[in-house]
């Protein structure tokens, strides 16, 4: 048994998500994880909200709320939908809590005792019209790299670069427009990472398991070569700059910076969790407490991978504790909405509140799961998601489990019989099974998120075709025996479908396992496949459970592109 530390970046606190949000992190190290438990394996899945910077500050002032009671009740509401998407936290956080704010304190102290930070004077961006410094990304420009007209001034969104807002071309203000700014002098904290640019380069080289997206991030930031970065913000809103326990003089209107103590709330949110529970957080994190034993898996989307293997690997390295590193980080593109981006002030696109409101959480998980943003950026599409609900899920999970279990109610009286011997039929289908069971087990190991699907799907298929060529209800008629062996098959068919698809789907499997009265969630199936289709035995009494999945109709697409935007706005 291993132990597994899964993360989830954790999303940003200024409202509900939208899908692509969940599309690129959560829901993916969610699969995971339910997977890895399945398994048997010790998991625990940390996830937060990113409570700090100025989003959330001037969402909260937009909210007509202070920023505390903002955060509390987004926080609520982001726990809440996550729930009911099934996201198996072990625990959901908040980056503002007292855990994460003494870690940050204590990296800081770290990392100053080590010579890595340094106290500089800086030119900040001011803006005379929002009488306040203005934050990265509150300013907007010329990209100075590529030309991108909007790009922000921590990154640019389009060619990657992470910049500083003072180099940006033509900047205004993002909060008011005015482009009456003037540059100020103002004292800040430097993270040193130019001096750290070795030991973050051996690091990254020394982790095989990087998805090749993580990589080719990690390893562009480094040929470009690393900048120090301010860790400091003038702002009210967040960590405050203490230095060994003591107000730093001159930053007593200063905070850390929402990215230096974002990460370190994996962290924080661990001990959050070993606090209410009693557990040890240290085993999970620290290698001189048995942490070095873990593996640790990461999840984000593309543009928080530099923060993850460049920014976070110099706080943990400059600290020279023992700290445990990301070994697999799993980055995910971007899942656009048609052809652009989600966007909340443009209405495009589903957020994860509202697309409950449509349909149950297992159609999202399986549309989000097998059209992955994982290789390449991929489209939402209400045309492809209609076919994935219905071609997939409705026509052959669906169908199989509902034809199968409706033929045992009208034949059997709903009680799984005995029958005579397994023939060549159901030995190819153990053969089949076999296959494909250990090939999704494969993808599931690799984290290959789509191929995962696909083969999930794969297996599916072969219930639909065994029944097709055992047709139990022309058995029936001449050989009521065999027809008894073939529905104790699929039953059992569907038994495992209950615990192979419980990762993507479960609450179907939640449902389908309780018809069969199986343990929920069971096991992840082993390799005698023989064995794991002969557990639900005869004798017992099943349930039919109302249909699995609906169809998605026509007219329902024609509805939710008029309602959210589609080919058609
Ligand atoms: N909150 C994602 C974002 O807002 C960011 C992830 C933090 S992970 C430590 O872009
Ligand atoms: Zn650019």
């Amino acid at each position: 048994m291993a132990r597994i530390l899964i993360t989830s970046a954790l999303p940003y606190i200024n409202g509900i998500k939208h899908l692509g949000n969940l599309a690129g992190s959560m829901l993916p190290a969610d699969v995971y994880a339910r997977f890895q438990r399945a398994r048997g394996h010790e998991v625990l899945y940390i996830c937060a909200t990113d409570e700090h910077g100025t989003p959330a500050d001037l969402a909260a002032a937009e909210a007509g709320q202070d920023v505390l009671s903002y955060c509390e009740e987004q926080h609520r509401l982001q726990h809440d939908v996550g729930r009911r998407y099934g996201l198996s936290w072990d625990w959901f956080g908040r980056s503002s809590s007292p855990q994460n704010r003494r870690l940050t304190q204590h990296f800081a102290d770290l990392l100053e005792d080590n010579g890595f930070i340094e106290e500089r004077t800086d030119r900040m961006v001011y803006s005379i019209d929002d009488k306040r410094f203005l934050p990265d990304r509150y300013i907007e420009g010329i990209c100075p790299v590529c030309g991108f007209e909007r790009a922000r001034g921590d990154q640019c969104d389009n060619c990657g670069s992470l910049l500083d807002p003072v180099d940006l071309k033509a900047p205004y203000s993002k909060i008011s427009g005015s482009r009456n700014l003037e540059v100020r002098e103002t004292r800040h904290l430097y993270l040193l990472q130019t001096r750290l640019q070795d030991r973050i380069r051996a690091w990254v080289d020394a982790k095989p398991e990087f998805s090749s997206l993580a990589r080719s991030i990690a390893l562009k930031h480094l040929d470009e070569g690393l900048i120090d970065r301010g860790i400091t913000r003038d702002l009210a809103w967040g960590v405050p700059v203490l230095s060994h326990g003591q107000v730093r003089p001159g930053f007593e209107s200063k905070v850390f910076y929402v990215w230096f103590d974002a990460p370190i709330e994996y962290i924080g949110a661990t001990e959050e969790w070993a606090d209410a529970t009693g557990a040890d957080w240290r085993r999970w994190w620290r290698e001189d407490a048995g942490a070095a034993d873990v593996r640790y898996v990461e999840f984000m989307g593309k543009d928080n991978v530099a923060f993850h293997t460049v920014s976070f690997p110099a706080t943990l390295l400059g600290s020279a504790e023992p700290w445990k590193s990301v070994d697999v980080l799993k980055a995910f593109n971007w899942l656009n909405w048609y052809g652009g981006k989600f966007s909340t002030s443009e209405q495009r696109g589903v957020f994860m509140d509202t697309a409950l409101e449509l349909l149950p959480a297992d159609y999202w998980r399986w549309y989000l799961t097998a059209n992955a943003p994982e290789h390449s950026d991929s489209a939402f599409t209400w045309e492809q998601f209609q076919s994935s609900a219905n071609r997939d899920l409705a026509d052959v999970l669906g169908n199989f489990v509902n034809r199968i279990l409706k033929f045992c109610e009208t034949r059997f009286e709903g009680v799984v019989p005995e029958g005579g011997l397994p023939g060549p039929l159901e030995e190819k289908l153990a053969a089949e099974v076999a296959a494909r069971l250990a090939d999704l087990t494969a993808q599931m190991e690799t984290i290959e998120v789509r191929k995962a699907a696909q083969a999930l799907r794969a297996l599916w298929v072969l219930g639909n075709e065994y029944l097709q060529e055992a047709a139990p209800w022309s058995a029936i008629k001449t050989d009521p025996e065999r027809a008894a062996v073939v529905v104790r098959t699929a039953v059992n068919l569907a038994a495992l479908f209950a615990r192979t698809s419980a990762p993507v789907l479960p609450f179907t499997a939640e449902t389908l396992a309780a018809a069969l009265g199986e343990s929920y969630p069971g096991p992840w199936p082993g390799l005698d496949v023989a064995a794991e289709l002969a557990k639900v035995p005869a004798g017992r009494r099943i349930r039919t459970p109302p249909v699995l999945f609906r169809k998605v109709e026509d007219a329902d697409v024609e509805a939710w592109s008029a309602r959210f935007g589609g080919a058609a706005s």
